[in-house]
C-alpha cells in the first residue's frame, strides 16, 4: 500500500496513528505530494488534489482520510476505532466531524495566509474560520471528560487537530483557560501511534 503523505498534514497524521494503532505501518509504502504548484493541489493522483491517499496493490486508490482510516481498521476483521453500535458509532463519528472540521478551518485559515496572493486574502472570511475552531475547542474543553480514556477514530482525530494548532497556531495558545483538555492531550500524546508521528518543529 502506498500512503502519499507528509508529516505535517494532520489528515495523514490520524491515518498513519490509525496504522499503527492496528500494526500495520510495515505494509506502508510512503509517496511525497508534489509542490511544486499549489494552487493546482499536491497529489495529481487525487481528483481533489489532496493528502493522504492510500494506493492498493491493485492500483485501487482510497481517499479521504476518514475513508483510509476506516479501510485500514476493519482489515483484519476486528474494528477498534470505528463502534459497530449504533449510537455509540454516531458519537464517535459526531466527535470525529468536529475534530476534523477544526483541523480544516484551521488549514484553511493558514493557508489563506501564507499561499494567498497579499490581495486576495479576507479578514472577514479568517475571522468566520478562527471563531469555529475557538467554539469547537470549547466544546472540546467541556466534553474531554466523556471520551477521556478511549482510543478511537474521534480521539485521534482530536489528538491531531491540537497537534496541528500546536504547529501552525502556537501563538494563539489554545491551552489557555482549557485545563482539562490540555491535561487529556498531554497523557494522550504518549501513546506511541501519537507519539510517533508527532509534526515537525515548526
Ligand atoms: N478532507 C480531507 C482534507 C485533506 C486536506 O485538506 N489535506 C491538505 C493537507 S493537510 C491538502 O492536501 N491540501 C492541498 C489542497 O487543498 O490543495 C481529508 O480528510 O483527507
Amino acid at each position: 500500500m502506498k500512503l502519499c503523505y507528509s508529516a505535517t498534514s494532520p489528515f495523514a497524521r490520524k491515518v498513519l496513528a490509525v496504522a499503527i494503532e492496528k500494526g500495520l505501518r510495515d505494509q506502508i509504502e510512503f509517496t511525497q505530494p508534489d509542490t511544486s504548484d499549489v494552487f493546482k493541489g499536491i497529489n495529481p493522483k487525487n481528483p481533489l488534489g489532496k493528502i493522504p491517499s492510500l494506493e492498493l496493490d491493485t492500483g485501487e486508490l482510497l481517499f479521504d482520510s476518514i475513508v483510509i482510516a476506516e479501510y485500514l481498521d476493519a482489515k483484519d476483521g476486528n474494528p477498534t476505532l470505528f463502534p459497530t453500535e449504533p449510537l455509540e458509532r454516531a458519537k464517535v463519528m459526531t466527535l470525529h466531524a468536529m475534530a476534523n472540521g477544526m483541523t480544516d478551518a484551521a488549514f484553511s485559515r493558514r493557508w489563506d495566509a501564507t499561499a494567498l496572493p497579499e490581495g486576495e486574502r479576507s479578514p472577514t472570511w479568517s475571522e468566520r474560520l478562527r471563531l469555529a475552531v475557538e467554539n469547537c475547542l470549547n466544546v472540546l474543553e467541556k466534553e474531554v471528560s466523556d471520551f477521556g480514556g478511549k482510543t478511537n477514530i474521534g480521539t485521534i482525530a482530536v489528538a491531531c487537530g491540537l497537534g496541528y494548532l500546536d504547529l501552525r497556531f502556537s501563538h494563539e495558545d489554545w491551552r489557555k483557560g482549557r485545563p482539562n483538555l490540555t491535561a487529556w492531550f498531554e497523557e494522550f500524546s504518549k501513546k506511541p501511534s501519537i507519539a510517533e508521528t508527532a509534526p515537525p518543529a515548526s
